[in-house]
């Protein structure tokens, strides 16, 4: 792993992903071992893997499964049930299933067509479709918190197109933790610290089974060419995509996108020079003009 300057063997690779999971989870204040956790579970490699690993860390986490309907000629929706269902049967693991023809009477692609909304493309339909059952799942059924499968790629690249047109409210929004608020459901993603290959190398490594093919309504959308575009930046620097991620959470704490609140007002005046300053004594330009008539030693 050229971005970590780590290389480890299977057996030290399956403990490590989850040590550095209940890291994050601690590190973002995620939940807690009291926690009732439901996983949303796509059937592919990331929303399983995260339930095994919290599994294996010996959280309380259930799984939701939503039939989406959608076939694409592969059977996409049918087969990625069945994977899901096999991976909690094979374990004990208890797994809602929400169907949206059977609960909403119409499978996804037909609701968007009837509702003309996303230009021929179901996925605005089918994002707001998940996000209502989700939610409504984790509050009818008592859970505290929501988990997503969501990896470093995926944040990495919603974050660079939320960025190319300055989407204020949504890079307020975007992190490892959307608190509750009346109504919504707690969600947290732990792990968009991995990047999608660490992923694939974990599922495979356990032995999971999980559906290969991306939806097909997935192709040549923009978030998988964001994604081709942050892979050439990676694999000329690695470790790029993590840091990209990484300081817009830094900057969005210490205050970048609040300028009314912390931002400005931690603005003093500098006491040499009197223009305002956010660092604790003089100003960088004072700092800089002191530091270079110091006597040399
Ligand atoms: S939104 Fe669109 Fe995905 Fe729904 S229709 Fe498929 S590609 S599954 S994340
Ligand atoms: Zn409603």
């Amino acid at each position: 792993m050229r971005q970590h300057k780590l290389a480890l063997c299977k057996e030290h690779y399956l403990e490590w992903v989850p040590e550095q999971t209940e890291r994050f989870i601690k590190q973002y204040g995620m939940f807690g071992h009291d926690d009732r956790v439901l996983v949303a579970v796509s059937g592919g490699k990331d929303s399983l893997s995260l339930w095994d690993i919290l599994i294996r860390l010996g959280y309380q986490a259930d799984g939701l499964y939503i039939g989406l309907g959608i076939d694409g000629g592969i059977g996409y929706s049918s087969e990625s049930h069945r994977l899901s269902q096999q991976f909690a049967d094979a374990r004990g693991l208890t797994l809602h299933v929400v169907d949206v023809e059977r609960e909403y009477g119409r499978p996804i692609p037909v609701l968007a067509e009837r509702t003309r909304r996303g230009l021929g493309k179901p996925c605005s339909v089918c994002g707001l479709t998940k996000r209502h059952v989700m939610n409504r799942m984790a509050r009818d059924m008592g859970y505290d918190v929501l988990a997503t499968g969501h990896n470093l790629d995926d944040e990495a690249a919603v974050l660079f197109g939320n960025t190319l047109v300055w989407e204020g409210d949504y890079l307020l929004r975007q992190g490892p933790v959307l608190p509750g608020s009346q109504g919504l459901a707690r969600k947290v993603k732990p792990l968009c610290r991995f990047y999608e290959r660490e992923m694939t190398a974990y599922a495979l490594a356990r032995g999971i089974e999980y559906i290969y093919e991306e939806c097909p309504f997935a192709e040549g959308s923009t978030s998988i060419y964001y994604k081709e575009i942050l892979n050439q930046l990676e694999s000329a620097r690695p470790g790029a995509k993590l840091t990209f991620y990484l300081r817009f959470l830094e900057a969005r704490r210490s205050g970048l996108f609040r300028e009314d609140q912390q931002a400005v007002g931690s603005l003093h005046p500098c006491p040499k020079c009197g223009q305002p300053t956010t660092s604790p004594g003089l100003c960088s330009f004072c700092r800089m003009i002191e530091k270079i008539n110091q006597p040399e030693t």
